[in-house]
C-alpha cells in the first residue's frame, strides 16, 4: 500500500554514535542492530477508525527519530509498519456510524498520511494493510496447527472453528512472560482489558490468544485454506514483520499499551513460526494523557494533529512540543505545550536567520552534543536543551547546525 511523502533529510558531515535504546524485554539499554550495518524496524501502525491523536503522533515521532539517528550513524534502515484495517474496534465504529468499514478505514488512513506528512515523519518502506495479507496470515496459522502450536475452539455462532495459540507449548526462543516481564495475574488483567478473551470457554489457557476468527454473520471474512474467517490481532504483526524484514528484526516498536499482550504474543507467534526471536529489542513509548486520562479513541478525549493544524499551529511547533518530552515517559498534554514550543521555535528561527555575531568554532561542539543526546536512548529533550544552550550562549549559526536540526529533529529552521 502507498505510504506517504518522504521528507527531505540533509546529510550532515560526520556521524552520530550508534544509538542505544531501552529494551523492555531485558530492561536494559541495547544496540538493537547487534553491530550490523543494517537496522530493521517494525512499528505497530494505527487501527484506522478515528483521527490521529497526539499519542499516535508522539509514538511515530519517537521511531522517526530512531530512524533518523540510525541514518545519521551511517546505517541502512529498513522500516515496515502495518495498519490494522480489519479488527473489532473498527467494525464496531463503522456499525455505530452506519458506514462501510472499508470506507471508514480508507478515509482514516488517508487522514493519517496527511498528518504524518505535515509532521515530516519518515514513512515506512513497506506500509502494509492487514487486509492485503490475509492469505499469508492464514498460511502461518495453518502451519502453527500442523506443528502443534495452534488448536481449534468450537463456536456456536459460526460454521467453522476459531483457532487459538497455545502459550504453554515451549519454543527455544520464547516462554510466556519473556518479553513483558509480567506476572500471570497482571497478564490476565491486561489480556481482558486489551482485546483478549480470558473467559472464553474451550481454551487450554485463559491467556491463549486468538489466531483466526471463523466467519460470523455480518462480519467481513476471506476464503482461505482455513475456511472463511479473518486474522487475529497479534499474528498479523508477526507475519508482516517476518515477511517484510526477516527475523529477528532490530526493533519491535509501539506504545507501552502494546507491551502485553500484543508484543508478547507477537514474539511468541514468531518464535513458533520461525524458531527465532521476533526482535533484538522491544521499544515502547509512554502514554500521553489529556484532561487527566490517557488520550484514546475509545475514551474520546482526543487532541488531534488535524485539530491543532486547523487552529493554525505550525506543524514544526507540534513536533518540537512532542520532542521536548522523553519518548518513554508518560506525560500529560496541556494547551501551554504548544505555546511554549511556538515561542522556542521563534527563537530558533530568529537564530537561524541571524548573521554570525557569535563564535563559529563552537558549532562543532554543538553538533557533537546534539548527536550524543539523541543516540543515548533518543534523549530529544537533551538535544533540544543543547540547541537552547547554544543559542543562549551566543553560538553562531552555521549551515551545518541548521542541517543537523533538520536531519535529527526533523525541524527546518528559517
Ligand atoms: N493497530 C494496533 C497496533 S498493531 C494499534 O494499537 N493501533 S492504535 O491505533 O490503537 O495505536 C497506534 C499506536 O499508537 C500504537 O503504537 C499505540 O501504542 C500508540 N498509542 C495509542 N494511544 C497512545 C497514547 N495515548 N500515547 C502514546 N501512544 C499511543
Ligand atoms: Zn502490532
Amino acid at each position: 500500500m502507498r505510504a506517504w511523502q518522504v521528507p527531505s533529510v540533509p546529510d550532515v558531515p560526520g556521524s552520530a554514535p550508534r544509538p542505544v535504546v531501552h529494551d523492555t524485554a531485558s530492561g536494559k539499554p541495547v544496540d538493537p542492530t547487534g553491530g550490523e550495518e543494517r537496522a530493521a524496524l517494525y512499528v505497530c501502525g494505527i487501527t484506522p477508525y478515528d483521527a490521529t491523536h497526539l499519542g499516535h503522533a508522539a509514538t511515530y515521532l519517537a521511531f522517526d527519530t530512531l530512524g533518523r539517528v540510525w541514518r545519521d550513524a551511517g546505517l541502512e534502515v529498513e522500516y515496515a509498519q502495518n495498519t490494522t484495517d480489519v479488527d473489532d474496534p473498527l467494525l464496531e465504529r463503522a456499525a455505530r456510524d452506519g458506514v462501510d468499514w472499508r470506507d471508514l478505514a480508507a478515509s482514516q488512513i488517508d487522514l493519517f498520511r496527511r498528518d504524518m506528512e505535515a509532521l515530516r515523519i519518515l514513512p515506512p518502506d513497506d506500509y502494509v494493510a492487514v487486509t492485503d495479507e490475509v492469505e499469508r496470515v492464514a498460511a502461518a496459522v495453518a502451519f502453527l496447527q500442523e506443528t502443534g502450536y495452534a488448536y481449534d475452539v468450537p463456536t456456536d455462532d459460526s460454521d467453522g472453528d476459531d483457532v487459538y495459540f497455545d502459550v504453554n507449548r515451549p519454543t527455544e526462543s520464547w516462554t510466556l512472560g519473556d518479553e513483558s516481564r509480567l506476572d500471570r495475574e497482571t497478564m490476565l488483567a491486561l489480556s481482558a482489558e486489551r482485546g483478549g478473551d480470558p473467559d472464553r470457554p474451550g481454551k487450554r489457557d485463559p491467556l491463549d490468544p486468538l489466531l483466526w476468527r471463523a466467519a460470523r454473520d455480518g462480519e467481513p471474512s476471506w476464503d482461505t485454506e482455513l475456511g472463511p474467517g479473518r486474522p487475529g490481532w497479534h499474528i498479523e504483526c508477526s507475519v508482516i514483520a517476518g515477511d517484510k524484514l526477516g527475523l529477528p528484526i532490530s526493533v519491535q516498536g509501539g506504545g507501552s499499551d502494546l507491551v502485553f499482550p500484543h508484543h508478547e504474543m507477537s514474539a511468541g507467534h514468531a518464535a513458533a513460526l520461525a524458531h527465532q526471536p521476533l526482535a533484538h529489542a522491544y521499544v515502547h513509548t509512554g502514554m500521553i494523557a489529556y484532561q487527566g486520562e490517557k488520550i484514546s479513541k475509545s475514551l474520546g478525549n482526543l487532541v488531534t494533529v488535524r485539530g491543532l493544524l486547523d487552529d493554525g499551529a505550525d506543524p514544526r511547533a507540534i513536533r518540537l512540543a512532542l520532542l521536548s518530552h522523553k519518548y518513554s515517559d508518560d506525560w500529560e498534554w496541556f494547551d501551554t505545550e504548544l505555546t511554549s514550543a511556538t515561542t522556542r521555535l521563534a527563537t530558533w528561527d530568529a537564530w537561524a536567520a541571524g548573521s554570525d555575531a557569535g563564535h563559529a568554532d563552537d558549532a562543532a561542539d554543538v553538533v557533537a552534543r546534539v548527536r550524543a543526546r539523541v543516540a543515548d536512548d533518543l534523549d530529544t529533550p537533551g538535544a533540544v536543551a543543547a540547541v537552547d544552550t547554544a543559542i543562549a550562549g551566543g553560538t553562531a549559526v552555521t549551515p551545518e547546525l541548521v542541517d543537523l536540526v533538520d536531519a535529527l529533529l526533523g525541524i527546518r529552521l528559517g
